[in-house]
């Protein structure tokens, strides 16, 4: 089996386009995730919003964690698999339509400022990346982008988690296994302790750690709109016993009242006449829908969307 894709994206500018352009193409159809490096966000940029993740896990969030767990679980005691716990520490932060991040009070000037950098600068790569997916799918340059548009844009948002040494990594998991509900996901992820991995063919498989890396998965809607030409993986988190694991998650995804569903040209006649496999609906009713079932499968979630979904009339989507 071919290993977990890493791409270069230094030379994306000159020759070697096209075969980048085909290793892109190849993790989106057999990984539903890749890692990128050189992709253009400055190393110094991603130290400093290293440091400031880190330093504020350790003065805001650890002792939290700490009694949190202490309150729900007497783990000493457990002897099997805990099914509803993720050994995780996490606050969200919202940037499109609207940022909340002057509303958290714990963040600092600094750590703000980094953020503020660093979250447009992923934007900026969501934005160059969908419309890599659109050359591969042969779609209209702006097509994805616009399918997820909606009234007012997409919405974007980051989870910063921290994963603390757990000592019993065998009962509880970092993360429970789960796709993703929404478009593209950009993850900076911690370049020592590792934990993330996805499941292919069966197998679960590590997403290696590396220094300055942004590592890209597809969510649902990406499986939606490309009629399942590109899917979304499942992947969890291990928890480990050693180190503290850091974890900036930022989702790129439809705008809450954007119609979501597959491309036309992406749709064989025939195939769709016999049975339409991915439904049509409101990106906000799936993700009503999520919220209770993350951590199932998500072919169920596409067959009740078809029932919620079914009253939706798309409006043509525009790429001028
Ligand atoms: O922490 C990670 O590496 C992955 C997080 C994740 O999968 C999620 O928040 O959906
Ligand atoms: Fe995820």
């Amino acid at each position: 089996m071919d290993s977990f894709p890493i791409i270069d994206m230094e030379k994306f500018n000159g020759e070697e386009r096209a075969a980048i352009m085909d290793k892109i193409k190849d993790a989106c159809e057999n990984w539903g995730f890749f890692e990128l490096v050189n992709h253009g966000i400055s190393h110094e940029l991603l130290d400093k919003v290293e440091k400031n993740t880190k330093g504020h896990y350790r003065k805001c969030m650890e002792q939290r964690f700490k009694e949190l767990v202490a309150s729900k679980t007497a783990l000493e005691e457990v002897q099997t698999e805990i099914s509803d716990l993720d050994w995780e520490s996490t606050f969200f932060l919202k940037h499109l339509p609207e940022s909340n991040m002057t509303e958290i009070p714990e963040l600092d000037d600094d750590y703000r400022a980094a953020m503020k950098e660093f979250v447009v600068e992923l934007e900026k790569l969501a934005e160059f990346l969908l419309d890599l997916l659109c050359e591969n799918l042969g779609l209209e340059k702006g097509y994805l982008k616009n399918a997820f548009y909606g009234s007012r844009g997409p919405t974007f948002g980051t989870k910063v988690s921290n994963y603390p040494p757990c000592p019993k990594p065998d009962l509880v998991k970092g993360l429970r296994a789960h796709t993703d509900a929404g478009g593209l996901i950009l993850l900076f992820q911690d370049d020592r302790v590792s934990g993330l991995q996805l499941l292919k063919d069966g197998e679960w498989i590590d997403v290696p750690p590396m220094r300055h890396s942004i590592v890209i998965n597809l969510g649902d809607q990406l499986e939606v709109i490309t009629n399942g030409k590109y899917k979304s993986v499942m992947h969890r988190v291990l928890a480990q016993t050693d180190g503290t694991r850091m974890s900036i998650a930022s989702f790129y995804n439809p705008g809450s009242d954007a119609v979501i569903y597959p491309a036309p040209t992406l749709v064989e006649q025939e195939a769709e006449e016999q049975s339409q496999v991915y439904p049509k609906f409101v990106f906000e009713d799936y993700m009503k829908l999520y919220a209770g079932l993350k951590f199932q499968a998500k072919e169920p979630r596409f067959e009740a969307m078809k029932t919620i979904g079914s009253t939706v009339t798309p409006p043509p989507i525009a790429t001028a």
